[in-house]
């Protein structure tokens, strides 16, 4: 079996232990992170969401599989963020109001925190009025996750709460998440929208100027 194939049915498994372990033995392989990331760890995420829709796979498994990609991610995260960069920006970012799943956003900071911004993480679920509080000053982009359809709502209440806060300090807001479509994106008024957390960088550049 290739070492990705074993982080693949680590996650798979919810063996936290295998997973940051076949992680480790992988990058001593000088297999990319990057590859790893996505072959063996997001595409596992992608399998764990299948099974979940076929009935496979129910609440537990898909906690116990989340808590091993975090674990195997905690591996990565030294090879996917280059530490002593001068910060580019200030990001808050956040999930919104709702929603618990934080893997994707924790990835977007990983990948942002690794290309020079300085990210302020309010965790998931959070509240309009939290976001409101935290893009006060001094705060050059805002960024929401949402990974269901049902708080895609959230993701627009967010924004009509920083409308004025926008036009005040030119704050631009990005957005991200499974259910997140570019149509979506403009609809509720985002700057930017990316499908993935490499593009995010590129997409919060961009926003930056
Ligand atoms: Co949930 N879940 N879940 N879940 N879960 C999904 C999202 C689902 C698609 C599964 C399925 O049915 N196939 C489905 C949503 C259906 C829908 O709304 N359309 C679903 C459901 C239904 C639920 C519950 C309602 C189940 C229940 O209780 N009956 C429940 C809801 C809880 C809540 O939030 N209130 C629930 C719970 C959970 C767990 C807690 C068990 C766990 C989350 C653990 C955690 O995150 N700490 C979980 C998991 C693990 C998943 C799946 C399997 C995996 C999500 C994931 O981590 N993907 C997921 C199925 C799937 O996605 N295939 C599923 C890997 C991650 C790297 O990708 O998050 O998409 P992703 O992030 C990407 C991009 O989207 C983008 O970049 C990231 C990196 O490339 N991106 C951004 C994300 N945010 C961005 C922000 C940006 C830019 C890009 O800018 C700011």
């Amino acid at each position: 079996m290739d070492y990705l194939d074993q982080i693949y049915d680590a996650i798979l498994d919810g063996d936290m232990q295998a997973a940051s372990a076949s992680v480790q033995v992988a990058l001593d392989n000088g297999i990319p992170a990057g590859e790893i990331l996505q072959e063996g760890m997001i595409s596992a995420m992608d399998e764990v969401g299948r099974l979940f829709e076929e009935d496979e796979y129910f609440v537990p498994e898909m906690m116990i599989a989340a808590r091993a990609m975090k674990s195997g991610l905690e591996m990565l995260k030294p090879h996917l963020v280059n530490s002593g960069v001068e910060p580019l920006g200030k990001v808050v970012l956040g999930t919104v109001e709702g929603d618990l799943h934080d893997i994707g956003k924790n990835l977007v900071a990983m990948m942002l925190e690794g290309a020079g911004f300085e990210i302020i993480d309010l965790g998931t679920d959070v509240p309009p009025e939290k976001f409101v509080e935290a893009v006060q000053d001094d705060v050059d982009i805002l960024g929401l996750s949402a990974l269901l359809t049902t708080t895609l709502s959230s993701m627009a209440s967010t924004i009509k709460a920083i409308d004025d806060i926008r036009e005040k300090n030119g704050l631009k807001v990005m957005i991200g998440g499974a259910p997140v479509t570019p149509d979506f994106a403009k609809q509720i008024c985002a700057d930017g929208y990316a499908t993935d957390a490499s593009q995010a960088v590129s997409v919060a550049k961009s926003l930056i100027g």
